[in-house]
């Protein structure tokens, strides 16, 4: 009785894991990222970070974003782009300082592991007069805010001031805690500007989940990537098992990775950066 008690679970967890459109999320698992992958490597050919300023219509302001070019970036070709988004603490500078997303890329490009891409980093508190210090309910607008910003007046700087594609497909958003609820929110609701779409650690200011996509038949036709983080020992784990939980209920494809004893931190978030640009701007392997 046991026995096929037994086999009968074997036989279960193999269907789940091979029936189309059954659990199809879980499926996909996430090894720790090697040994100084986040480090500056000798050897290794290096991209660039800049500064830039637009002008924001949105917010009637010059803002600023930093943008990395990736090695040997030559206006011969046209890359794709990827906007990465800080939380509520941050700015412009909060990934270049502690995520080192050139090193991560610079590495990944070096043992071909990533399609050369632009990553911008934008500020995405949208406001005059709120910065990281205010309270979260001072700031959550801000953060709401910058939707307009990044589709009126960021892209468009972007795509005339360097060599980029500006198709759909040539576009991802991702980005981490307030930054994470801001790409899904972003992203889900203007499926014809971006095509992959993560969320790492994202927080409360995430949509309800019954919310966050409106058509799920477009989703499914129009998302190249979905990507949706956590570490288990976050407090906002329940954001992302939320919404996990809705995409696998709506049957959207989307790669689900819960990070087995991570926090709130930049170790999570490297290490999503590493395993979310390796999917981007290709077909999955
Ligand atoms: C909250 C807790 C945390 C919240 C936002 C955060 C909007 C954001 C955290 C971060 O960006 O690190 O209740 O509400």
């Amino acid at each position: 009785m046991r026995d096929s008690v037994l086999r009968f679970g074997t036989w279960l967890a193999l269907a789940l894991t091979t029936i189309p459109g059954v659990a199809q999320s879980t499926d996909r698992k996430f090894t720790a990222p090697p040994d100084r992958f986040d480090a500056r490597q000798e050897g290794v050919d290096h991209g660039k970070i800049e500064l830039v300023e637009y002008d924001s219509t949105t917010i009637g302001l010059r803002r600023k974003a930093r943008v990395y070019t990736p090695p040997g970036y030559t206006t011969d070709r046209k890359y794709p782009v990827l906007y990465l988004l800080h939380g509520i603490g941050g700015d412009e500078n909060e990934w270049v300082r502690q995520g080192s997303p050139d090193f991560i890329l610079d590495n990944l490009y070096a043992d071909k592991k990533a399609i050369p891409m632009i990553v911008v980093l934008p500020n995405g508190r949208a406001a005059k007069d709120v910065t990281a210090r205010d309270p979260i309910p001072k700031q959550s607008p801000a953060f709401a805010a910058f939707e307009k910003d990044l589709l009126v007046d960021l892209i468009p700087f972007i795509e005339k001031t360097y060599s980029v594609k500006t198709d759909r497909e040539s576009r991802a958003l991702a980005g981490l805690s307030m930054g994470g609820g801001q790409s899904l929110n972003f992203g889900l609701n203007n499926l014809d500007t971006f095509a992959w779409v993560g969320g790492f650690s994202s927080a409360p200011n995430t949509r309800p989940p019954a919310e966050l996509i409106k058509d799920p038949e477009e989703a499914k036709r129009k998302l190249r990537l979905l990507y949706v983080a956590c570490g288990d020992k976050d407090g906002l784990f329940r954001i992302s098992q939320g919404v996990h939980n809705r995409l696998d209920e709506k049957k959207i494809p989307h790669l689900y990775n819960v990070i087995s004893g991570g926090g709130h931190d930049f170790k999570v978030w490297k290490s999503d950066l590493y395993h979310f640009a390796q999917l981007l701007f290709q077909e999955q392997k």
